[in-house]
């Protein structure tokens, strides 16, 4: 069961799924500073589509560096459907004095202004550092749906999707959009 909603003229969508499956231009990945692979759905999204996205993050590392926390790069999408991924590296939960919220608002802005740089018109994104990197989920989706339904405001996309992996997962994204779209007078469709 998927959950609608609209702000302006983008479509917002949180459904439960595998992110590497998804037919946006763009998925993102929840990445780390190395660029080079990881567990979760990192490791999910490099298996799925193949070599070509690891040889691509490295030619990125070897001009620019690695990708601080916060921050964002964008690779062909291999074998996946989608023809981009967007490697976003959120922060690790530290117990939120160090400044988690704000780079995880940063991953998510990252992500929308590569995409919206290169005109991709839809885009997927995982809850990023809510695994490995232990960030509370409840605070992670009202981060992530207020970030983003700020952003289409000013820059529309024809589709955001949340993609969330179990049960529990979209539970909190579905609790935390209906507080957080409610703050911005909208209701599901
Ligand atoms: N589709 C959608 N969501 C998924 C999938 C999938 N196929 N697989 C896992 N998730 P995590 P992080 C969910 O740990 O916390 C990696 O090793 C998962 O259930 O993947 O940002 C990187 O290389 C969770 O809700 O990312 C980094 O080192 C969410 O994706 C580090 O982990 C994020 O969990 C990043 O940690």
């Amino acid at each position: 069961m998927a959950m609608n909603y609209r702000v302006g003229s983008t479509k917002i969508v949180i459904l439960k799924g595998d992110i590497t499956q998804q037919d946006t231009e763009a998925i993102v990945n929840a990445a780390n500073s190395s660029l080079m692979g990881g567990g979760g759905v990192d490791g999910a999204i490099h298996r799925a589509g193949g070599p070509q996205i690891l040889e691509e993050c490295k030619q990125i590392v070897a001009r620019r560096g690695p990708c601080p926390t916060g921050k964002a790069v964008i690779t062909g999408g291999g074998r996946l459907k989608a023809r981009y991924v967007i490697h976003a590296v959120g922060p690790v939960w530290r117990g939120g004095e160090a400044g988690e919220d704000e780079l995880l608002r940063q991953a998510y802005l990252s992500s929308l202004d590569l995409a919206a740089e290169r005109g991709i018109r839809s885009l997927s994104f995982p809850a990023i550092s809510t695994g490995a990197y232990r960030f509370p989920k409840d605070r992670a989706a009202r981060i992530a749906l207020s970030t983003v339904a700020e952003y289409v405001k000013a820059r529309p996309f024809e589709e955001i999707r949340f993609v969330l992996f179990s049960d529990e997962d979209l539970q909190e994204y579905e609790e935390a959009a209906r507080a957080v779209f409610r703050r911005h007078g909208l209701s599901p469709s």
